[in-house]
């Protein structure tokens, strides 16, 4: 059986990275209902179903996030979707937060939940074939914003659940996610990344986390959407690799970014120019949601005629990521 490390390495190595196709049910019908198709559990998993038999796939995405729903159903040829990705090479991961909710005391901001249970939940998850998790915290800046004890809350939760993976036997995604929603300037999510990813590496050391048997899934240092001074696309790769350097310790083995909802051309151009950014310790690659299958879902439309069109949708989003590497 793999290592934590040795699966953290396959997770990042090779060029690839990793599709996160875990929409819950609520964020899923949402996506669903936004191209006209009904949100029910059918099509909900027919919709993962075209992700997962997108040709090729395996050739630029090493893994891919289910939601526990979809980790339940099956491939129209009777398959789990474990099972399907399994045969195609491709390793099942898990989101195993149950969402981010208001944290007492602080207005406006939230911490993700989840613990409760999390030890049972994740053998089970290995049973039915996962081999790794992802838990996502929110952080928004403005206003004050985001306070201390979010930073704390967030970064304890986030810890806590790595400790637990990792003892059940799942590489940890750990997640801290500063939300481009404001009009912040770089400079400014620039000083928020950096103090969230000192809060978190000081509370995984604390819980005893390996670091070689995760991956860091932050977001890139980018402007708030709504600041008129968005920044040119070698700043963004340069001051997220600053960032970076700054507060990831080498023995992480890799870093796989969210899009964060910037366009899916721009999300990979600035993964494309980091990789210009002199000798890293760690792997950078893609964790992208919604910049890698938005094309697709905007191209399926729910219409079985569209299927191999929306998974060509797919497959150009994921060879330029790939590419970009
Ligand atoms: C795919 O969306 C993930 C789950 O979202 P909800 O639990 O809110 O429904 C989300 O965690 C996603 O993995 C990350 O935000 C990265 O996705 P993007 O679209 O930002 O690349």
């Amino acid at each position: 059986m793999a290592t934590l490390a040795e699966v953290a390495h396959a997770l990042v190595s090779d060029r690839r990275g990793i599709l996160a196709a875990d929409e819950s049910i609520g964020t899923m019908s949402a996506r669903l209902e936004g191209v006209g198709v009904e949100p029910t559990d059918e099509n909900r998993r027919a919709y993962r179903e075209l992700i997962v038999t997108t040709p090729d796939l395996v050739d630029s995405v090493s893994g891919i996030i289910l939601a526990d729903d979809t980790l339940r159903q099956r491939l129209s040829n009777g398959r789990t979707f474990p099972e399907a990705l399994a045969d195609i090479g491709i390793l099942a991961g898990i989101k195993v937060d149950t969402g981010a909710k208001p944290l007492a005391g602080a207005s406006e901001e939230k911490v993700t939940e989840g613990l409760d249970g999390l030890r049972e939940r994740v053998a089970e998850y290995v049973r039915l074939g996962a081999t790794f998790a992802k838990w996502r915290a929110v952080l928004t800046i403005g206003g004050g914003r985001p306070s201390e004890r979010s930073v704390r809350a967030n970064a304890h939760a986030l810890a806590r659940y790595a400790g637990l993976c990792q003892e059940g036997g799942l590489v940890p995604i750990v997640e801290p996610e500063v939300l481009m929603d404001g009009a912040h300037s770089i400079a400014q999510c620039q000083q928020v990344t950096r103090a969230v990813l000192r809060s978190l590496f000081d509370e995984l050391a604390l819980m005893k986390v390996d670091l070689d048997g995760i991956i860091l899934k932050p977001n890139m240092v980018v402007a708030g959407k709504d600041c008129p001074e968005q920044p040119a696309v070698d700043e963004v790769a340069q001051t997220t690799v600053d960032t970076l350097r700054e507060t990831v310790p080498p023995s992480v083995p890799g870093i796989a970014f969210l899009s964060g909802g910037q366009s899916p051309e721009l999300a990979t151009r600035h993964l494309g120019a980091m990789q210009n950014c002199g000798e890293l310790p760690w792997e950078l690659t893609y964790s992208f949601g919604r910049a890698l299958v938005g094309p697709a879902l905007e191209t399926w439309w729910g219409d079985e005629g569209n299927w191999r069109a929306a998974q060509r949708a797919l497959s150009v989003r994921a060879v330029a990521n790939a590419a970009a590497r």
